[in-house]
């Protein structure tokens, strides 16, 4: 009996200790594939915390989309499947529609931060996704649509175009035959013509070999890639004030590697040219109607589908 209520006693202790005693390990996956541009700083960022955070907060990396189909990485932050993710919100605008409309957001993370966007886009992760918005990454990197067959006028009629959320507006509305596929799709899609074209950030079509089956990219850029750092809302309760401080330093320093991306494209699009994938560009006229265009229906499908989170991510994007 006696041995009974000491192990129960030496339990309760064990219990009662403080927790930032007790060190954390979370499960994360990746929505882009391991090693690539839009994984790779998340990577870093995995390192950074199971250097800095021994005895607090340990990640343990499951992996990339061969861990777990892209589309399905929203909800399984949601459903807690995993405590932490890398993730664009074009992946999961199933479950919130009006994360299509981060991309039109493209001031930098310390500016949102300061301006209530950060807050105002947490909260939207806290009530749809279950999740906190720990971080956002590439708000300084835009897209492209990179195409094989040349056109003579920002006109796509007769063109199928790979597509995410982020792209189906702007090539519905260049008469384009918009296709959704993940990313890891898009090659054999190009390779077998499948596609005459795809919607991809400026940088990254060298990681899966992109570059051997394109042939131009389309001018101007356009929109912010999102990529963001979700952590499961009760794991993140759960966390001691020493762990969720770690964690948030952390994704500080990461948002901060956004610097480095205005380089990485410089040399992206020098090795694009070097492949010889050819831009195609009408000139500033023309591609002055395209962003207008492109961001007019972007908004428009943002504030139909959520009228009014909408209308406040756009106040907030100030465009
Ligand atoms: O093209 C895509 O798969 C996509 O939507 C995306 C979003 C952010 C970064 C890279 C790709």
């Amino acid at each position: 009996m006696r041995s009974v209520l000491s192990a129960a006693a030496a339990g309760l202790a064990f219990w009662a200790l403080p927790s930032s005693a007790q060190e954390v390990t979370m499960r994360a996956v990746s929505a882009f594939a391991e090693g690539t541009q839009f994984s790779k700083n998340f990577e870093r960022f995995i390192d950074k915390v199971n250097r800095d955070g021994k005895g607090v907060v340990q990640i343990n990396y499951i992996g990339g989309p061969r861990a777990m189909p892209p589309f399905e990485v929203g909800n399984a932050v949601r459903t807690r499947v995993v405590d932490i993710a890398n993730v664009t919100g074009a992946f999961y605008t199933n479950l919130m529609p009006e994360a299509d409309g981060f991309k039109l957001i493209g001031k930098p993370m310390s500016e949102q931060r300061k301006n209530g966007t950060w807050d105002y886009i947490n909260q939207l992760h806290n009530q749809k996704l279950n999740a906190y918005y720990l971080a956002r990454q590439f708000h300084n990197v835009p897209f492209h649509i990179y195409l094989n067959k040349r056109i003579d006028k920002l006109d796509f009629t007769g063109l199928k175009i790979r597509v995410t959320p982020v792209y189906r507006d702007v090539v519905q509305a260049l008469g384009g035959a918009p296709i959704n596929t993940a990313p890891g799709e898009v090659y054999t899609a190009l390779e077998r013509g499948v596609v005459d074209g795809y919607g991809w950030p400026a940088t990254g079509i060298f990681d899966l070999g992109w570059d051997k089956v394109t042939k131009f990219r389309l001018e101007p850029p356009f929109y912010s890639v999102e990529v963001n750092v979700l952590v499961n809302l009760d794991a993140w309760k759960a966390l001691t004030e020493a762990q969720r401080l770690l964690l948030s330093d952390a994704a500080l320093w990461l948002e901060a590697l956004d610097a480095e991306n205005v380089a990485t494209i410089k040399s992206e699009l020098e090795r694009q040219a070097k492949a010889g994938i050819e831009p195609i560009d009408f000139g500033p006229a023309e591609s002055q109607k395209f962003l207008e265009r492109a961001y007019a229906v972007a908004w428009e499908t943002v504030i139909r589908r959520a009228p009014e989170v909408g209308a406040r991510l756009r106040q907030l994007a100030g465009n």
